[in-house]
């Protein structure tokens, strides 16, 4: 049987690829960081069945040696971060801290406590940040437009240097965005299907959003875990873009997701500058051929059925907490 640590367990992804890695017959342990609040919603039907959450966080070096020792895993994956990228102009260092140091940190953990263990490091689209070419793919040169941009950057060449440095089996997957219903609030997609059902079940008529024009390559995170696992069991360790390949605008997003309930999103949303970036990433869309060809692995969800998944579950989910009593007019 192996063992799996993964970083992040308590985000989107870290659930999903949770559940993965036990489908596949792993150990799974999750470092989760302390809280005041709870954080367990997206794994807690897990925790009975099979997934071990074990204390630490990135900015603690010690931390992270004890996690390894106890855990003794064949797999780390590296998904937490502070991920939200307005946030990451309000909090810079902090950003720096966690999404770019945390990298090297678990890496130096590995080396003391066993260089064996493979390691898969969450790398970002947000890294070509203003587009050298495209569609991007793992030779595109980056330019971010961000302080976490900046950051993956400096973790997905620290992932590399420890492979070429130390012959550690490091793998960095640079992601292009992925969705579903456990998607953070904040980030665009999830704001317009749960702004949508709430706009449904009238309990707001308008949507305040930024910028409608950006475009984005966005794929279901369910899909995009199982590249993760690809990449670690690869004879050699490598690079690859996991992406559709298709892009779409903001104002498409809130088309498609308006439509589902059978509303025109131009009753609806309305642009606010409160909401715009000190700089943009315009466009991104990337070229997965690579992923396609030495790891098998292609997307099953489309743009529409994503976007419909996600209003379908929002719309469940709105209708729950009416029942409940947790959403009242
Ligand atoms: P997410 O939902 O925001 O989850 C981030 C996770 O990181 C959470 O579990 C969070 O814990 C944890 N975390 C934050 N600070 C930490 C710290 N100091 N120590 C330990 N853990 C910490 O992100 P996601 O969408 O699942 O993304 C997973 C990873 O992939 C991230 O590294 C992200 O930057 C990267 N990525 C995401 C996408 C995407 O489109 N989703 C695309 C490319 C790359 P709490 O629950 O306690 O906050
Ligand atoms: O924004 C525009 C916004 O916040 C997407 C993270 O997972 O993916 C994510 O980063 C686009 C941007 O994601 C609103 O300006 C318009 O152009 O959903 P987002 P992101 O910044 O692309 C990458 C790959 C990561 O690695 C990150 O961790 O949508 N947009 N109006 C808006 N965005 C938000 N959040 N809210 C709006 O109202």
């Amino acid at each position: 049987m192996k063992t799996a640590l993964i970083t992040g367990i308590t985000g989107q992804d870290g659930s999903y690829l949770a559940e993965s890695l036990l489908r596949d017959g792993y150990r799974v342990f999750g470092l989760q960081r302390r809280s005041s609040t709870i954080t367990t919603e997206r794994v807690e039907h897990l925790l009975e069945g099979g997934v071990t959450l074990i204390s630490g966080d990135l900015i603690d070096e010690n931390s992270l040696i004890r996690a390894l020792e106890k855990t003794e895993p064949d797999e780390v994956y590296n998904l937490g971060a502070q991920s939200f990228v307005p946030t990451s102009w309000d909090q810079p260092i902090l950003t720096g801290e966690i999404t770019a140091l945390g990298v090297t940190r678990m890496l130096e953990a590995i080396r003391i406590v066993n260089p064996k263990v493979r390691f898969y490091q969450a790398s970002s689209s947000e890294m070509f940040g203003k587009v050298q070419e495209s569609p991007q793919t793992e030779r595109t040169p980056f330019y971010p437009r961000s302080p976490y941009g900046v950051a993956k950057v400096y973790g997905h060449w620290i992932t590399i240097n420890y492979r070429e440095s130390y012959g550690i089996f490091t793998v960095s997957g640079i992601l292009f965005n992925h969705e579903s219903p456990r998607r953070g609030l904040e980030f665009v997609t999830r704001k317009v299907s749960f702004g949508v059902a709430r706009i449904r079940a009238g309990f707001q008529k308008e949507l305040r959003m930024g910028n409608l024009d950006a475009k984005r390559d966005w794929g279901f995170a369910g899909d995009y875990v199982r590249a993760m696992q690809l990449m670690l069991r690869q004879a050699e360790p490598d690079d690859y873009v996991v992406a559709t390949g298709e892009t779409h605008s903001v104002r498409e997003l809130c088309e498609v997701a308006f439509a589902r309930v059978g509303l025109d999103y131009r009753d609806h949303v309305v642009q606010d500058e409160r909401y715009f970036r000190p700089a943009e990433v315009h466009v991104l869309t990337g070229d997965a051929s690579k992923a396609r060809r030495k790891l098998g692995w292609r997307p099953e969800t489309d743009f529409k059925g994503l976007v419909h998944m996600m209003v379908d579950a929002d719309m469940e989910l709105v209708a729950a907490m009416i029942r409940s009593g947790a959403m009242t007019k």
